[in-house]
């Protein structure tokens, strides 16, 4: 088979590239004004390619204005039981297609994704409060986690590896470790699927993530109950719409099933249900853990794929294009409100330059328009939920009572019925709660250093080890950062964002330490191996 390259999709760049940024613009715009035509609708979950309905309903309100965009199912422990059926009636028959076949068919996905992809942006910054550019950026990384994770699948040849030994000319009266034998032995050495995975989204990159962990597990022959996130910050739309391109492109009935409900309900029939073989997550450290620990602790053996967040560090060394950190990191930790497991929550800034540095990145701050994220030049949209409001509030009171509150830190009126906030950046000592709680709201804690050394050990000093960032000109301290950092994802002097943005087959998005299980990232080479197990199939001849 002819090996097809990967491209990403990169929509506003190569607008913009051409020349063509209003016709960018003006295709968002008209499909912001042709989804609102849908909000208000009843929609079914979907179990075998049937339509499935609860008895009650949740309805999502758009974290901007509080508009109404649907009426969602709050499907139960039982729906996610009929689903977990459905997904297992279909796994034999779809396990059993051939890997080219399924490459095939995600690659028509992705055609499909692309052919809405203003459409679901537009849903998505109704839905989570992005940007036009973060959410066409999301869409576009959902169509290259399925064209790369297809493009895997191809060039590893559904990764089966054919071994032999050669019959040798001496015989052995009893077998033994490495004893010869007369007859050849022919060894196929497969990647085999597990069966049914769960998978559960996050509210941060419904649309990516989402199908980038459901492409993982079903590009590999597994089938899925998906679980858009559907309590508290809510994406359920564009989760419906992905399951209803995935049906567009041809993926067979029961082989992706849609579930909304609770965490509670339905992500915990995950955990505690044998015959889901694996769980493939994105979101809190005590979600994941809580999920393992209990599977575990029930006796179930289950595969999990988590991405489980992060504290993620940066330094600002006495070497640095300071208006270059000043930009990457005002990018990282508050663009889309800091609410990516990615953003840049610590940065320890050199003592010499840490005053300038903070007068800097406190007027980038606020440069930063704060309000309706549909309209073009804001920056900074709602948070997702008065929980986010709350861990905001209290991030910024214990900012006030035991350390330095340098920006920010309140709440702002604009009008619209949403949880509107100013970027925070505030100073707290090494061993402050916030230095190392996860808070994913937008609170940057600044502290200066002495030592490089020093500034590694406390960026390294978290339970999690996501991504990480450096700005410095000096060979001698990008060594020291890169040999000793633990983080997975790292950048050194990166312009656009200090810590976030991974892309998909240039960069892997990786935790170490608590911010994953097994080490391996998404976007990359290692990524699907993570749903498969290894059977090794010999024949003497
Ligand atoms: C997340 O917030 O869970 O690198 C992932 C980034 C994005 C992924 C963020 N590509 O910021």
């Amino acid at each position: 088979m002819a090996k097809i390259a990967f491209g990403n999709e990169f929509t506003y760049k190569k607008f913009v590239e051409s020349g063509k940024e209003q016709e960018f613009d003006r295709l968002f715009d008209d499909a912001v004004n042709s989804v609102k035509k849908e909000f208000g609708r009843k929609h079914p979950m979907y179990i075998g390619g049937k339509e499935v309905f609860a008895s009650d309903t949740l309805t999502e309100r758009s974290p901007i204005d509080g508009t109404v965009i649907g009426q969602f199912q709050k499907g139960t422990r039982e729906h996610a039981r009929q689903a977990i059926k459905a997904a297992q009636e279909a796994f034999e028959e779809w396990s059993a297609t051939g890997y080219a076949e399924r490459a095939s068919l995600f690659r028509k996905a992705a055609d499909v994704f692309s052919s809405h992809k203003f459409e679901l942006s537009a849903i998505l910054s109704f839905e989570n409060g992005k940007s036009r550019y973060e959410s066409v950026g999301e869409v576009d990384e959902a169509i290259d986690f399925i064209r790369y994770y297809a493009n895997e699948l191809e060039i590893n040849k559904g990764y089966l590896r054919k071994t032999s030994l050669q019959r040798s000319t001496t015989k052995v009266s009893a077998g033994f470790q490495g004893a010869p034998s007369t007859r050849e032995e022919k060894v196929q050495i497969r990647m085999v699927p597990y069966g049914v995975f769960g998978v559960i989204a996050p509210f941060n990159f419904p649309v990516s993530i989402s199908a980038g962990m459901s492409t993982g597990a079903m590009i590999t022959g597994n089938t899925v109950v998906f679980k858009p996130s559907s309590s508290d910050s809510m994406t359920m739309l564009v989760g419906l719409k992905i399951y209803e391109y995935l049906k567009e492109a041809g993926i067979p009935a029961g082989v992706f099933n849609y579930v909304t409900g609770p965490g509670s309900e339905v992500g915990d029939e995950f955990v505690v249900n044998r015959d889901v073989a694996g769980i493939v997550f994105t979101g809190s450290r005590a979600v994941g853990t809580g999920m393992i620990m209990k599977a575990y602790g029930l006796g179930l053996q289950k595969t999990f794929v988590v991405e489980m967040g992060g504290k993620n560090a940066v330094i600002v060394s006495k070497n640095a294009d300071l208006d270059m950190a000043v930009s990457g990191v005002a990018s990282a930790a508050f663009g889309f409100d800091g609410q990516k497991c990615s953003a840049t929550s610590r940065v320890y800034v050199h003592d010499s330059i840490k005053e300038m540095f903070i007068s800097k990145l406190i007027d980038k701050a606020r440069s930063f328009r704060i309000g309706n994220p549909l309209d073009k030049s804001v920056y900074m949209g709602p948070l997702i939920s008065n929980n986010a409001l709350k861990t905001y509030a209290d991030a910024i009171d214990k900012a006030k009572s035991s350390g330095r509150l340098l920006y920010g830190g309140n709440r702002i009126d604009t009008g619209l019925d949403g949880l509107y906030v100013e970027p925070a950046i505030v100073e707290v000592r090494p061993d402050h709660e916030l230095v190392r709680k996860e808070l994913f709201v937008p609170v940057l804690i600044v502290q200066g250093y002495k030592d490089f050394d020093d500034a590694v050990n406390l960026a390294n000093d978290v339970d999690y080890g996501l991504t990480a960032g450096l700005y410095s000109k000096n060979r001698k301290e990008i060594l020291a950062f890169i040999n000793h950092v633990q983080a997975g994802t790292v950048y050194l002097n990166r312009d656009t964002s200090a810590t976030t943005g991974a892309i998909v087959g240039l960069h892997t998005f990786v935790g170490w330490k608590g911010s994953s299980v097994g080490g391996k990232g998404s976007g990359s080479k290692f990524y699907l191996q993570q749903f498969m197990r290894e059977q090794s199939i010999s024949l003497t001849k």
